[in-house]
């Protein structure tokens, strides 16, 4: 099925004048999200472009895999922990070129870059850095860059796990050399809001892939599991959908043609005709995975 061949030029924010074409072709729906408004004030800290947005710290980074995807993920993750320094880190979008081909010694990318990053973060955090990740998702790109962005904040985060699944970082070594490092989302409390960031969620329950590549199967799923973080993060079953002041997803489809069986679906099952989706085109960690949703909702605080 074709389809647009436009990118979400502006995932999450505006840093500056530079926006980063992430490679997340979009399918319909918003061709920008913006989590922020238009921010200034930037600043070059190692890969990552840095700016302020009152306690918000936001950074982007674009780097070529040069001398490979390992070497660029330790570095962008040792640059994002230093830009980040004395803030709480919220929410981390990754985005990875040719997630699901096999990289150095037939790993496939997405373990080598789990591998990479592990490694960066415990080297600077210390081995007990899994309790400190924060909301995260890895999604493919068809450009050739990595491109990682971060939201952090000088406020106070929780970060909360699925009851059934098992947490990423626990996940054994038969998903990789080492285990994906975010956690199922985080909550950050300021003064008159709170700020929920969900993780890319699919349809994984403990560890493993539930329907492989079965996309409605693995619809129902992943909102199962949509249902189950939002209790857990004290949103109710439905993220809040009676008093949250905004709602943001992003939808990624490993299939462009499953996109009329989603949309209708989600229009029916989650979504508000105030909420501001993107549906995109982007492979997903795991082969057999065929869709991926995350969500970014604000409330106030009660
Ligand atoms: C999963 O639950 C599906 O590696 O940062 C979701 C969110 C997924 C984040 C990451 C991976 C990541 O394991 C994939």
């Amino acid at each position: 099925m074709p389809y647009p061949a436009r990118d979400l030029s502006n995932p999450v924010f505006t840093c500056g004048h530079s926006r980063l074409a992430v490679g997340t072709p979009l399918l319909a729906g918003s061709a920008e999200e913006s989590i922020f408004p238009r921010l200034t004030d930037t600043k070059q800290i190692g890969a990552f472009s840095v700016c302020r947005h009152g306690e918000w710290l936001l950074g982007q980074a674009q780097t070529p895999l040069s001398p490979d995807l390992e070497a660029a993920t330790q570095l962008l993750y040792k640059d994002l922990l230093t830009a980040s320094a004395g803030y709480s880190l919220c929410r981390i979008w990754n985005y990875l070129p040719a997630i699901n081909k096999s990289g150095t010694h037939g790993e496939e990318n997405y373990r080598l870059f789990c591998l990479a990053r592990s490694q960066a973060i415990e080297s600077v955090l210390g081995l007990n850095f899994p309790q400190n990740l924060p909301a995260a998702s890895a999604v493919g790109t068809d450009n050739n860059s990595l491109s990682v962005l971060f939201a952090a904040h000088s406020g106070r985060t929780c970060h909360f796990e699925n009851p059934e699944q098992v947490p990423a970082y626990y996940y054994p070594p038969e998903h990789g050399p080492r285990s994906p490092s975010f956690a199922r989302a985080t909550v950050l409390t300021s003064l008159d809001s709170k700020t929920i960031f969900i993780s890319g969620t699919a349809s994984i329950k403990g560890h493993k892939t539930s329907f492989p590549n079965d996309t409605s199967a693995q619809l129902d799923c992943t909102l199962d599991n949509l249902r189950l973080i939002s209790a857990t993060c004290g949103l109710g079953n439905n993220l809040a959908a009676e008093y949250a002041i905004e709602r943001h997803f992003k939808v990624y489809l490993r299939h462009a043609a499953d996109l009329d069986f989603v949309q209708s679906n989600l229009v029916r099952t989650l979504l508000l005709p105030s909420d501001q989706v993107s549906y995109l085109r982007s492979d997903i960690c795991r082969a057999d995975l065929t869709l991926e949703i995350e969500a970014s909702i604000f409330t106030p605080l009660t």
